[in-house]
Protein backbone atom coordinates (compact mmCIF):
# COMPACT_ATOMS: atom_id res chain seq x y z
CA UNK A 1 0.00 0.00 0.00
CA UNK A 2 1.38 3.63 -0.91
CA UNK A 3 2.07 5.40 1.73
CA UNK A 4 -0.08 8.90 1.66
CA UNK A 5 2.00 11.36 2.08
CA UNK A 6 0.54 14.28 4.31
CA UNK A 7 0.85 17.12 1.18
CA UNK A 8 3.56 19.02 3.47
CA UNK A 9 6.53 19.34 0.99
CA UNK A 10 9.15 21.58 1.90
CA UNK A 11 11.51 23.11 -0.72
CA UNK A 12 15.58 24.13 -0.73
CA UNK A 13 16.65 26.33 -2.67
CA UNK A 14 14.04 29.13 -4.58
CA UNK A 15 16.11 30.01 -7.44
CA UNK A 16 14.96 29.46 -11.45
CA UNK A 17 14.13 25.83 -10.09
CA UNK A 18 12.84 25.82 -6.82
CA UNK A 19 10.68 28.49 -7.15
CA UNK A 20 8.83 27.43 -10.83
CA UNK A 21 8.57 23.89 -8.69
CA UNK A 22 6.84 25.11 -5.89
CA UNK A 23 4.40 27.04 -7.08
CA UNK A 24 3.61 23.73 -9.26
CA UNK A 25 3.17 22.13 -6.36
CA UNK A 26 1.36 24.52 -4.62
CA UNK A 27 -1.01 24.91 -7.36
CA UNK A 28 -1.65 20.89 -7.30
CA UNK A 29 -2.49 20.86 -3.92
CA UNK A 30 0.46 20.51 -1.70
CA UNK A 31 0.83 22.70 1.20
CA UNK A 32 4.63 24.10 0.30
CA UNK A 33 7.13 26.07 2.16
CA UNK A 34 9.71 27.54 -0.14
CA UNK A 35 13.19 27.84 2.50
CA UNK A 36 16.18 29.35 1.24
CA UNK A 37 19.12 31.24 3.08
CA UNK A 38 18.78 34.41 1.44
CA UNK A 39 17.29 36.99 4.03
CA UNK A 40 16.40 39.78 0.71
CA UNK A 41 14.88 36.77 -1.30
CA UNK A 42 12.38 35.29 1.45
CA UNK A 43 11.51 38.86 2.25
CA UNK A 44 10.64 39.81 -1.36
CA UNK A 45 8.90 36.69 -1.91
CA UNK A 46 6.88 37.31 1.43
CA UNK A 47 5.42 40.50 -0.02
CA UNK A 48 5.27 38.54 -3.24
CA UNK A 49 8.00 40.07 -5.44
CA UNK A 50 10.34 37.83 -7.92
CA UNK A 51 13.80 38.12 -7.58
CA UNK A 52 14.07 37.45 -11.24
CA UNK A 53 12.64 38.33 -14.22
CA UNK A 54 9.72 36.10 -14.72
CA UNK A 55 6.47 37.35 -15.56
CA UNK A 56 4.86 33.30 -15.78
CA UNK A 57 5.93 32.86 -12.14
CA UNK A 58 4.83 36.82 -10.98
CA UNK A 59 1.59 35.24 -11.78
CA UNK A 60 1.49 31.94 -10.08
CA UNK A 61 2.64 34.02 -7.06
CA UNK A 62 0.11 36.35 -7.27
CA UNK A 63 -2.24 33.43 -6.94
CA UNK A 64 -1.17 31.34 -4.79
CA UNK A 65 -2.24 30.36 -1.37
CA UNK A 66 -0.72 27.08 0.42
CA UNK A 67 2.13 28.59 0.24
CA UNK A 68 4.80 30.34 2.64
CA UNK A 69 8.77 31.04 2.93
CA UNK A 70 11.25 30.62 5.49
CA UNK A 71 15.00 31.18 6.06
CA UNK A 72 15.24 28.82 8.54
CA UNK A 73 14.84 24.50 8.02
CA UNK A 74 12.49 23.90 10.92
CA UNK A 75 9.19 23.34 8.60
CA UNK A 76 11.28 20.50 7.09
CA UNK A 77 9.97 18.72 10.16
CA UNK A 78 6.74 19.01 8.89
CA UNK A 79 7.19 17.87 5.53
CA UNK A 80 6.44 14.39 3.84
CA UNK A 81 8.59 15.10 1.14
CA UNK A 82 11.75 17.34 1.10
CA UNK A 83 12.84 18.68 -2.27
CA UNK A 84 16.67 19.97 -2.61
CA UNK A 85 17.22 22.37 -5.65
CA UNK A 86 20.23 24.50 -4.95
CA UNK A 87 23.11 25.61 -7.08
CA UNK A 88 26.02 22.97 -8.44
CA UNK A 89 28.23 25.38 -9.63
CA UNK A 90 32.38 24.85 -10.27
CA UNK A 91 34.94 26.58 -8.63
CA UNK A 92 37.03 28.61 -10.92
CA UNK A 93 39.57 25.49 -11.47
CA UNK A 94 36.21 24.13 -13.00
CA UNK A 95 36.31 21.50 -9.89
CA UNK A 96 32.47 20.78 -8.58
CA UNK A 97 31.37 22.91 -6.01
CA UNK A 98 29.22 21.25 -3.54
CA UNK A 99 28.89 23.46 -0.78
CA UNK A 100 25.33 24.35 -1.71
CA UNK A 101 24.54 20.64 -1.56
CA UNK A 102 25.94 19.92 1.78
CA UNK A 103 24.93 23.13 3.36
CA UNK A 104 21.09 22.18 2.16
CA UNK A 105 21.51 18.22 3.59
CA UNK A 106 22.52 19.99 6.76
CA UNK A 107 20.18 22.13 7.46
CA UNK A 108 17.13 19.07 5.95
CA UNK A 109 19.49 16.57 8.28
CA UNK A 110 18.64 18.70 11.22
CA UNK A 111 14.72 18.17 11.02
CA UNK A 112 14.89 15.14 9.22
CA UNK A 113 11.87 12.97 10.63
CA UNK A 114 10.96 9.08 10.52
CA UNK A 115 9.27 8.56 7.12
CA UNK A 116 10.11 11.13 5.27
CA UNK A 117 11.36 11.08 1.56
CA UNK A 118 14.50 13.59 0.62
CA UNK A 119 14.80 14.34 -3.54
CA UNK A 120 17.25 15.58 -4.71
CA UNK A 121 16.70 17.82 -8.01
CA UNK A 122 20.48 19.70 -8.23
CA UNK A 123 22.34 19.03 -10.91
CA UNK A 124 25.46 16.67 -9.72
CA UNK A 125 27.90 13.55 -10.95
CA UNK A 126 27.16 10.06 -10.09
CA UNK A 127 27.80 8.94 -6.85
CA UNK A 128 26.74 12.59 -5.11
CA UNK A 129 23.33 11.27 -3.18
CA UNK A 130 25.19 8.24 -2.36
CA UNK A 131 28.72 9.49 -1.17
CA UNK A 132 27.57 13.23 -0.11
CA UNK A 133 23.76 13.59 0.90
CA UNK A 134 23.35 10.21 2.60
CA UNK A 135 25.95 10.79 4.86
CA UNK A 136 25.33 13.48 6.60
CA UNK A 137 21.45 12.70 6.53
CA UNK A 138 21.98 9.54 8.51
CA UNK A 139 24.77 11.23 10.28
CA UNK A 140 23.28 14.26 11.68
CA UNK A 141 19.62 12.66 11.91
CA UNK A 142 20.62 9.17 13.57
CA UNK A 143 18.08 7.84 10.69
CA UNK A 144 19.11 5.16 8.37
CA UNK A 145 18.26 5.55 4.77
CA UNK A 146 16.05 3.65 2.81
CA UNK A 147 14.72 2.34 6.55
CA UNK A 148 13.59 5.21 8.14
CA UNK A 149 13.45 7.84 5.40
CA UNK A 150 14.08 7.42 1.74
CA UNK A 151 16.62 9.19 -0.61
CA UNK A 152 15.90 10.05 -4.11
CA UNK A 153 16.86 12.12 -7.41
CA UNK A 154 15.12 13.62 -10.00
CA UNK A 155 17.31 15.91 -11.70
CA UNK A 156 15.91 19.26 -12.45
CA UNK A 157 14.94 20.11 -16.17
CA UNK A 158 14.08 23.81 -16.11
CA UNK A 159 15.01 25.71 -19.47
CA UNK A 160 15.18 29.45 -18.78
CA UNK A 161 12.80 31.19 -21.03
CA UNK A 162 11.57 28.17 -22.46
CA UNK A 163 7.91 29.02 -23.96
CA UNK A 164 7.18 24.97 -24.98
CA UNK A 165 8.63 23.17 -22.27
CA UNK A 166 8.25 24.05 -18.24
CA UNK A 167 8.66 22.23 -14.65
CA UNK A 168 4.69 21.55 -15.42
CA UNK A 169 5.38 19.26 -18.91
CA UNK A 170 8.83 17.99 -18.86
CA UNK A 171 9.49 14.71 -18.64
CA UNK A 172 11.46 13.68 -15.55
CA UNK A 173 13.92 10.43 -14.77
CA UNK A 174 14.08 9.36 -11.51
CA UNK A 175 16.06 7.41 -9.20
CA UNK A 176 16.40 6.14 -5.58
CA UNK A 177 18.35 4.24 -3.06
CA UNK A 178 15.20 2.19 -2.07
CA UNK A 179 12.08 0.99 -3.90
CA UNK A 180 9.73 2.68 -1.68
CA UNK A 181 11.55 5.86 -2.20
CA UNK A 182 11.71 5.20 -5.72
CA UNK A 183 7.88 4.65 -5.82
CA UNK A 184 6.71 7.56 -3.54
CA UNK A 185 8.90 10.20 -5.85
CA UNK A 186 7.78 8.35 -8.85
CA UNK A 187 4.31 9.03 -7.34
CA UNK A 188 4.84 12.97 -6.48
CA UNK A 189 6.04 13.50 -9.87
CA UNK A 190 3.14 11.87 -11.59
CA UNK A 191 0.40 13.76 -9.26
CA UNK A 192 2.37 17.42 -10.53
CA UNK A 193 3.62 17.26 -14.04
CA UNK A 194 1.97 15.69 -17.15
CA UNK A 195 4.79 14.75 -18.58
CA UNK A 196 6.12 10.94 -18.53
CA UNK A 197 8.01 9.89 -15.28
CA UNK A 198 10.75 7.27 -16.26
CA UNK A 199 12.08 5.04 -13.35
CA UNK A 200 16.23 4.35 -13.56
CA UNK A 201 17.42 1.17 -11.87
CA UNK A 202 19.81 2.95 -9.25
CA UNK A 203 20.27 6.84 -8.37
CA UNK A 204 23.59 6.59 -9.72
CA UNK A 205 21.74 6.33 -13.02
CA UNK A 206 19.42 8.76 -12.67
CA UNK A 207 22.18 11.46 -11.92
CA UNK A 208 23.82 9.86 -15.26
CA UNK A 209 21.08 11.12 -16.84
CA UNK A 210 21.18 15.09 -16.47
CA UNK A 211 25.15 15.39 -17.00
CA UNK A 212 24.73 13.04 -20.21
CA UNK A 213 22.08 15.48 -21.80
CA UNK A 214 23.95 18.32 -20.98
CA UNK A 215 27.56 17.11 -21.88
CA UNK A 216 25.80 16.10 -25.43
CA UNK A 217 24.84 19.81 -25.67
CA UNK A 218 28.06 20.97 -24.68
CA UNK A 219 30.08 18.82 -27.01
CA UNK A 220 27.70 19.53 -30.32
CA UNK A 221 27.89 23.24 -29.25
CA UNK A 222 31.84 23.17 -30.15
CA UNK A 223 31.31 20.76 -32.97
CA UNK A 224 29.98 23.46 -34.58
CA UNK A 225 32.34 26.18 -32.72
CA UNK A 226 35.40 24.02 -34.13
CA UNK A 227 33.92 24.39 -37.74
CA UNK A 228 33.48 28.04 -37.30
CA UNK A 229 36.78 28.98 -36.64
CA UNK A 230 37.61 26.20 -39.69
CA UNK A 231 35.22 27.90 -42.17
CA UNK A 232 36.52 31.62 -41.27
CA UNK A 233 39.47 30.43 -42.98
CA UNK A 234 37.56 28.75 -45.69
CA UNK A 235 35.26 31.68 -46.46
CA UNK A 236 32.18 29.39 -46.23
CA UNK A 237 29.38 30.25 -43.69
CA UNK A 238 28.64 27.68 -41.55
CA UNK A 239 25.08 28.56 -40.87
CA UNK A 240 24.28 28.40 -43.90
CA UNK A 241 25.87 24.88 -43.87
CA UNK A 242 24.29 23.76 -40.69
CA UNK A 243 20.85 24.91 -41.97
CA UNK A 244 21.52 23.18 -44.78
CA UNK A 245 22.44 19.95 -43.33
CA UNK A 246 19.52 20.10 -41.32
CA UNK A 247 17.52 19.66 -43.89
CA UNK A 248 18.05 16.05 -43.47
CA UNK A 249 15.09 14.66 -41.26
CA UNK A 250 17.27 12.23 -39.13
CA UNK A 251 20.57 11.59 -37.59
CA UNK A 252 21.28 15.34 -37.29
CA UNK A 253 20.56 17.78 -34.41
CA UNK A 254 21.44 21.51 -35.33
CA UNK A 255 23.26 23.25 -33.11
CA UNK A 256 24.59 26.82 -33.57
CA UNK A 257 28.63 28.54 -33.29
CA UNK A 258 28.60 31.57 -31.08
CA UNK A 259 30.94 33.84 -29.26
CA UNK A 260 30.26 31.56 -26.32
CA UNK A 261 28.81 28.67 -24.15
CA UNK A 262 27.44 30.57 -20.87
CA UNK A 263 24.53 29.43 -18.23
CA UNK A 264 24.62 27.31 -15.06
CA UNK A 265 23.89 23.77 -16.89
CA UNK A 266 25.67 23.69 -20.12
CA UNK A 267 29.93 25.00 -19.22
CA UNK A 268 29.25 23.48 -15.69
CA UNK A 269 27.61 20.16 -16.23
CA UNK A 270 30.32 18.09 -17.39
CA UNK A 271 33.09 19.25 -15.54
CA UNK A 272 31.07 17.36 -12.89
CA UNK A 273 31.51 13.13 -15.31
CA UNK A 274 35.09 14.63 -16.23
CA UNK A 275 36.11 15.25 -12.95
CA UNK A 276 34.28 12.29 -11.13
CA UNK A 277 35.30 9.71 -14.24
CA UNK A 278 39.07 10.80 -13.24
CA UNK A 279 38.62 9.63 -9.80
CA UNK A 280 37.70 6.53 -10.73
CA UNK A 281 40.63 6.36 -13.56
CA UNK A 282 38.84 7.77 -16.82
CA UNK A 283 40.02 10.59 -18.41
CA UNK A 284 37.08 12.01 -20.35
CA UNK A 285 39.53 13.57 -23.37
CA UNK A 286 36.83 14.68 -25.56
CA UNK A 287 34.60 15.94 -23.06
CA UNK A 288 37.69 18.37 -21.86
CA UNK A 289 38.56 19.04 -25.41
CA UNK A 290 34.81 20.33 -26.27
CA UNK A 291 35.09 22.80 -22.90
CA UNK A 292 38.14 24.15 -23.99
CA UNK A 293 37.01 24.55 -27.54
CA UNK A 294 33.87 26.28 -26.04
CA UNK A 295 36.06 28.09 -23.48
CA UNK A 296 38.32 29.96 -26.38
CA UNK A 297 35.32 30.92 -28.23
CA UNK A 298 35.32 34.77 -26.58
CA UNK A 299 39.36 34.61 -27.52
CA UNK A 300 38.20 33.76 -31.01
CA UNK A 301 34.87 36.99 -31.04
CA UNK A 302 37.78 39.39 -30.17
CA UNK A 303 39.92 38.06 -32.97
CA UNK A 304 37.32 38.64 -35.40
CA UNK A 305 37.48 42.53 -33.92
CA UNK A 306 40.89 42.20 -34.40
CA UNK A 307 40.10 41.30 -37.77
CA UNK A 308 37.72 44.76 -38.03
CA UNK A 309 39.86 47.04 -36.91
CA UNK A 310 42.72 45.99 -39.32
CA UNK A 311 40.71 46.59 -41.97
CA UNK A 312 40.42 50.37 -40.99
CA UNK A 313 43.90 50.39 -39.63
CA UNK A 314 42.79 50.71 -36.44
CA UNK A 315 44.21 49.08 -33.03
CA UNK A 316 42.22 48.15 -29.92
CA UNK A 317 43.79 50.94 -27.88
CA UNK A 318 41.83 53.84 -27.17
CA UNK A 319 39.01 52.54 -29.78
CA UNK A 320 35.73 52.76 -28.25
CA UNK A 321 33.87 49.12 -28.48
CA UNK A 322 30.13 48.55 -27.41
CA UNK A 323 29.68 45.31 -26.29
CA UNK A 324 25.92 44.45 -26.66
CA UNK A 325 24.56 41.73 -24.27
CA UNK A 326 25.58 40.54 -20.93
CA UNK A 327 23.32 37.30 -20.03
CA UNK A 328 23.87 33.97 -21.15
CA UNK A 329 21.27 33.29 -23.80
CA UNK A 330 18.44 35.46 -25.34
CA UNK A 331 15.92 37.45 -23.32
CA UNK A 332 16.57 36.47 -19.95
CA UNK A 333 18.26 38.44 -17.16
CA UNK A 334 20.44 35.38 -15.92
CA UNK A 335 24.44 36.20 -16.90
CA UNK A 336 26.11 33.41 -14.83
CA UNK A 337 29.07 32.05 -16.64
CA UNK A 338 28.45 35.01 -19.51
CA UNK A 339 30.69 35.09 -22.67
CA UNK A 340 30.41 38.60 -22.34
CA UNK A 341 32.41 38.68 -18.93
CA UNK A 342 35.27 37.23 -20.60
CA UNK A 343 35.35 39.08 -23.71
CA UNK A 344 34.82 42.44 -21.92
CA UNK A 345 38.09 41.09 -19.88
CA UNK A 346 39.88 40.66 -23.00
CA UNK A 347 39.06 44.15 -24.50
CA UNK A 348 39.84 46.07 -21.33
CA UNK A 349 43.37 44.14 -21.63
CA UNK A 350 43.70 44.98 -25.17
CA UNK A 351 43.10 48.59 -24.05
CA UNK A 352 40.40 49.39 -25.84
CA UNK A 353 37.47 51.68 -24.07
CA UNK A 354 34.58 49.27 -23.43
CA UNK A 355 30.89 50.21 -23.15
CA UNK A 356 28.29 47.44 -22.14
CA UNK A 357 24.98 47.54 -22.38
CA UNK A 358 21.99 44.64 -21.97
CA UNK A 359 18.36 45.84 -21.37
CA UNK A 360 17.88 42.94 -19.15
CA UNK A 361 21.24 43.39 -16.91
CA UNK A 362 21.45 46.97 -16.16
CA UNK A 363 22.88 46.44 -13.02
CA UNK A 364 26.06 45.46 -14.64
CA UNK A 365 25.60 48.48 -17.92
CA UNK A 366 27.89 51.25 -18.17
CA UNK A 367 24.98 52.41 -20.32
CA UNK A 368 21.48 52.43 -20.30
CA UNK A 369 20.06 52.37 -23.74
CA UNK A 370 21.06 51.22 -26.89
CA UNK A 371 22.03 54.71 -28.78
CA UNK A 372 24.22 55.89 -25.95
CA UNK A 373 26.24 52.69 -26.05
CA UNK A 374 26.33 53.25 -30.27
CA UNK A 375 27.26 56.92 -30.16
CA UNK A 376 30.59 57.66 -31.10
CA UNK A 377 31.43 53.63 -30.96
CA UNK A 378 34.16 52.32 -33.14
CA UNK A 379 33.23 48.66 -33.27
CA UNK A 380 30.34 47.08 -31.80
CA UNK A 381 30.23 43.20 -30.63
CA UNK A 382 27.14 41.47 -29.87
CA UNK A 383 27.64 38.61 -27.27
CA UNK A 384 23.37 37.97 -26.83
CA UNK A 385 20.59 37.27 -29.21
CA UNK A 386 18.20 39.73 -27.22
CA UNK A 387 14.92 40.80 -29.60
CA UNK A 388 15.54 43.89 -29.31
CA UNK A 389 19.54 43.63 -30.51
CA UNK A 390 18.03 41.35 -33.71
CA UNK A 391 15.76 44.03 -34.50
CA UNK A 392 19.22 46.77 -35.31
CA UNK A 393 19.16 47.86 -38.60
CA UNK A 394 22.51 49.02 -40.42
CA UNK A 395 21.51 52.64 -40.24
CA UNK A 396 21.53 52.43 -36.42
CA UNK A 397 25.25 51.58 -36.90
CA UNK A 398 25.98 53.90 -39.17
CA UNK A 399 24.53 56.78 -38.23
CA UNK A 400 26.87 56.56 -34.93
CA UNK A 401 29.95 55.81 -36.65
CA UNK A 402 30.27 52.38 -36.07
CA UNK A 403 32.81 50.70 -38.43
CA UNK A 404 33.05 47.20 -37.61
CA UNK A 405 30.04 44.92 -36.44
CA UNK A 406 31.04 41.02 -34.55
CA UNK A 407 27.83 39.36 -34.43
CA UNK A 408 28.99 37.12 -31.69
CA UNK A 409 25.22 35.13 -32.34
CA UNK A 410 25.18 35.34 -35.81
CA UNK A 411 22.12 36.81 -35.20
CA UNK A 412 21.95 39.88 -37.42
CA UNK A 413 21.23 39.85 -40.96
CA UNK A 414 24.68 39.94 -42.63
CA UNK A 415 24.18 41.11 -45.99
CA UNK A 416 22.42 43.86 -44.88
CA UNK A 417 25.18 45.06 -43.10
CA UNK A 418 27.67 44.20 -45.67
CA UNK A 419 25.96 46.31 -48.44
CA UNK A 420 25.66 49.28 -45.77
CA UNK A 421 29.40 49.31 -45.88
CA UNK A 422 29.48 47.77 -42.62
CA UNK A 423 32.48 45.35 -41.85
CA UNK A 424 30.77 42.62 -40.62
CA UNK A 425 32.40 39.62 -39.07
CA UNK A 426 30.21 36.86 -37.44
CA UNK A 427 31.28 33.37 -35.64
CA UNK A 428 31.85 31.28 -38.85
CA UNK A 429 30.44 33.87 -41.23
N1 LIG B 1 24.59 27.90 -27.21
C1 LIG B 1 25.36 27.94 -28.36
N2 LIG B 1 24.94 27.23 -29.43
C2 LIG B 1 23.81 26.46 -29.40
C3 LIG B 1 23.06 26.42 -28.21
C4 LIG B 1 23.46 27.14 -27.12
O1 LIG B 1 26.38 28.62 -28.43
O2 LIG B 1 23.48 25.84 -30.42
C5 LIG B 1 25.03 28.66 -26.04
C6 LIG B 1 24.03 29.70 -25.60
O3 LIG B 1 24.26 30.92 -26.24
C7 LIG B 1 24.29 29.80 -24.10
C8 LIG B 1 24.78 28.40 -23.73
O4 LIG B 1 25.17 27.77 -24.96
O5 LIG B 1 25.33 30.74 -23.82
C9 LIG B 1 23.71 27.56 -23.04
O6 LIG B 1 22.57 27.69 -23.83
P1 LIG B 1 21.32 26.68 -23.64
O7 LIG B 1 20.34 26.98 -24.71
O8 LIG B 1 21.81 25.29 -23.52
O9 LIG B 1 20.66 27.19 -22.30
P2 LIG B 1 20.71 26.63 -20.83
O10 LIG B 1 22.04 26.73 -20.22
O11 LIG B 1 19.57 27.29 -20.15
O12 LIG B 1 20.42 25.08 -21.01
C10 LIG B 1 19.18 24.57 -20.69
C11 LIG B 1 19.48 23.19 -20.24
N3 LIG B 1 18.36 22.69 -19.51
C12 LIG B 1 18.58 22.01 -18.38
O13 LIG B 1 19.69 21.79 -17.96
C13 LIG B 1 17.40 21.57 -17.64
C14 LIG B 1 19.79 22.28 -21.41
O14 LIG B 1 19.71 20.90 -20.99
C15 LIG B 1 18.84 22.46 -22.54
O15 LIG B 1 19.28 21.66 -23.63
C16 LIG B 1 18.83 23.92 -22.97
O16 LIG B 1 18.35 24.67 -21.82
C17 LIG B 1 17.91 24.12 -24.15
O17 LIG B 1 17.70 23.15 -24.91
O18 LIG B 1 17.50 25.26 -24.34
Amino acid sequence: MQKQENKKISIIGLGYVGLPLALLAERKGFSVCGIDIDTKKIIELSKGGVPFIDQEIERHLAKAENISFSTDFSPVAESSIVIICVPTPVHENHIPDLRPVIGASKGVAAHLKKGQLVILESTVNPGVCENVVLPILEKISGLHAGIDFHLAHCPERINPGDKKWNVENINRVVGSTSEEGLARTVAFYESITTGTVKRMSTIKAAEAVKVVENSFRDINIAFVNELARSFTKLGIDVVEVIDGAATKPFAFMAHYPGCGVGGHCIPVDPYYLIEYAKQNGFEHDFLALARRINNNMPHFTVERLQSGLNEIKRSFKGTVVAVLGVSYKPNIDDCRQSPSFDIIRILKEREADVRVFDPFVLSKSTHTSIESALCGATAVIITTGHSVFKELTPADFVKNGVKVVVDGRNCLQKEKFIEAGIIYKGIGR
